[in-house]
This record gives structure tokens, sequence and C-alpha cells, in this order.
């Protein structure tokens, strides 16, 4: 089972996940937790470029730096898990590229599709998209303090991305699973737990 965690900044993706690793802990469920940009040793190296404010990157350089990422993670992490049937937890991935580098910084989807096509990433069974406003989302990042290159753009940079996600999670209605973020942590990681153990159960 692959599953993927998507949002806007301050959704709570990260409180989300330290929860989900609790639960499956206690309840014995074997789940590999990654993440993009820097889920591998290369990765790491990248995202440290990707995120460091005083890098002025052009929007393509920017998507092919998180696709030389994505190709590093996919190759060395997430492969293998789905190779020995394990069930596998991104925070991010593939959809951040078309919400971020498409609508965010406005690259067609054409281009995307060209670049993204001939990689062959496997698609995930599941995506958990964390809705929030974007003004909520931005005061809940200030107060943990210091910005990254993302975290300085625009408010109207992020309502972009957040319309996005949600037409996308309206076409992909059998892949994408929409929480409201706006309601308490405990009540974002029950509906986020019950969607997942239902999936997997299933599946
Ligand atoms: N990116 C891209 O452009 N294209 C791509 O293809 C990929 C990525 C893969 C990665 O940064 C950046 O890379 C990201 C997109 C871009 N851009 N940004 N910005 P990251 O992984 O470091 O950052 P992030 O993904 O945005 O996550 P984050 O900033 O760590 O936020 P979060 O994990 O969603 O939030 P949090 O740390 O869990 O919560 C934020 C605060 O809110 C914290 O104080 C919590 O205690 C609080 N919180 C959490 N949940 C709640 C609830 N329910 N109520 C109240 N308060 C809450």
């Amino acid at each position: 089972m692959f599953i993927t965690l998507e949002g806007t900044e301050g959704v709570g993706k990260s409180t989300l996940i330290s929860s989900l690793k609790k639960y499956f802990t206690e309840k014995e469920i074997d789940f590999i937790f990654t993440k993009e940009p820097g889920g591998t040793r290369e990765g790491k190296e990248i995202r440290n470029i990707l995120l460091d404010r005083s890098m002025k990157l052009e929007p393509y350089a920017e998507t092919l730096l998180l696709l030389a990422d994505r190709v590093q993670h996919v190759t060395k992490i997430i492969k293998p898990a789905l190779e020995k049937n394990k069930n596998i937890f991104s925070d991010r991935y593939i959809d951040s590229t078309y919400a971020y580098q498409g609508a965010g910084r406005d690259i067609s989807q054409d281009d995307l599709d060209n670049f993204i096509n001939v990689l062959n990433f496997p698609i995930p069974d599941l995506t958990i998209f964390l809705d929030l406003s974007i003004t909520e989302g931005i005061k809940r990042v200030k107060k943990r303090g210091e910005v990254d290159r993302f975290e300085e753009e625009e408010v109207s940079f992020f309502e972009k991305i957040r319309q996005f996600y949600l037409e996308t999670a309206k076409k992909n209605s059998k892949r994408f699973f929409v929480i409201d973020a706006s309601q308490s942590m405990d009540e974002v990681f029950n509906i986020a737990k019950d969607k997942i153990i239902n999936t997997l159960n299933e599946n």
C-alpha cells in the first residue's frame, strides 16, 4: 500500500505523521514513513538547496531538482518497499509538483507531464489532502519561527496551489481523501487513521 500526504503550508502534516507513527507502532502495523524533498541522502542535499532563501532558482531548475530528488527517492526507497509488499507513507509526492511548480510557478501541465511521464513513478493508492485556509496555515507557520524559500512566497501563490489541490481531488476522487484541517489535531488524526485502516482492510 502506497499512501501520500499533501497540503499547503502549516496544515499539520508533520503533526499528523507523528501521531500516525505512534499509532502504527503501538498496533504493530508495519509502515515505512518517508518524505519529499529529502527522503534519501542525496535528496537531503537537494532539499538544502531548495529551501535555502539565498538561492534564486528558476522555476524549471526548481522542478528538475525536485524530480532528481524523486528519482532517488523512488529508486532507493519507494519501489523496493512496494516490491516487498510493504506499506509506505510519503509526506509529499508527485501531486506537490503539479500543485507547486504547475499551479504555483506556472509551468504548464504538458511540460510537467513530459518530464514526469518518462520517469515512470508509481501512483499512490491513497492520497490524503489536508485542506486549510491559507491565512490560518500561515498563522500556524509564523508561530513556528523562521521561514524557508517557499514559505516566503505571497498568499496568492498558496491560494493557487490550494485551489489546484481541491480541483485535483475532485477529478481523482477515488485516490484522494480530503480532510478539513481546521479541526483539532485529534480529530484530524482520527479521520486519517480510520481512512488508512479501511483502505488497508480493502486491499
Ligand atoms: N515542494 C514542491 O514545491 N514541489 C514538490 O514536488 C515537493 C515539495 C515534493 C517542502 O517543505 C517544500 O517543498 C514545500 C513544498 C515544496 N513547501 N513549503 N513550504 P517541507 O516539507 O519542509 O514543508 P511543508 O511540507 O510545507 O511542511 P511544514 O511546513 O513542516 O508544515 P506541516 O507539516 O504541514 O505543519 P506542522 O509542522 O505539522 O504544523 C504547523 C503548526 O501548526 C505547528 O505548530 C503545529 O503544532 C500546529 N498544528 C498542527 N495541526 C494543528 C491543528 N489541527 N490545529 C491547530 N494547530 C495545529
